[in-house]
């Protein structure tokens, strides 16, 4: 086991639109807190969205962001993110298609990340209501590294 503190602050998204929408959300959450390494911290409320992108005719997803605290980096902590998608059945055919569990790493401290696999901040969170809104739930001071904005101005600035 890891000794290191969790001395990490960093932003998940949840997102479901297939099946037991609500079950996979919480599940996600769940599984997210017992993972070692991470203690989810606060958790938003918990919000229907229409479908942003996308094949046509997909349904509404449910979609919550929650703060962890974690001694894991960021690879490590999409590495966790990936195996729960998972274990949750999540099968990736179609970008943007629809999904049980879609969890998706927003922010890390103020890292700036652009690798292949791993992109932080995430590259289009500033644009998407059903991210920035759950993301004011439980963190609107939360500074967006690159655009120097919090999460509420990023909020307010959405048309
Ligand atoms: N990846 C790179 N950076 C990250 C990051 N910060 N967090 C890579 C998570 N993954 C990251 O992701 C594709 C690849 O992105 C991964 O292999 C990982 O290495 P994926 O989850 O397999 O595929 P995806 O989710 O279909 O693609 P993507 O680009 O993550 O889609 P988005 O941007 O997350 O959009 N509408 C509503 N209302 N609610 C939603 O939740 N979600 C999407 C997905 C579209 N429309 C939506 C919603
Ligand atoms: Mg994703």
């Amino acid at each position: 086991m890891s000794a290191k503190p969790p001395d990490h602050v960093a932003y998940v998204a949840l997102g479901s639109n297939l099946g037991d929408r609500l079950a996979y959300v919480r599940g996600g959450m769940s599984a997210l807190g017992e993972t070692t390494g991470v203690c989810v911290e606060q958790a938003s409320q918990m919000r229907q969205t229409a479908p942003v992108g996308g094949p046509s005719g997909q349904s509404d997803f449910l979609n919550a962001v929650v703060s962890v605290l974690t001694s894991l980096d960021a690879v490590e902590l999409l590495d966790v993110l990936q195996a729960i998608e998972d274990r949750f059945g999540r099968q990736r055919r179609e970008r943007w298609g629809p999904r049980t569990l879609d969890l998706d790493l927003l922010l890390y401290d103020d890292a700036v990340i652009e690798t292949e696999r791993l992109v932080v901040p995430h590259p289009r969170m500033h644009e998407r209501r059903f991210v920035l809104e759950p993301l004011c739930d439980v963190a609107p001071a939360a500074i967006h590294p690159v655009l120097g904005l919090t999460a509420r101005e990023l909020l307010e600035r959405l048309p």
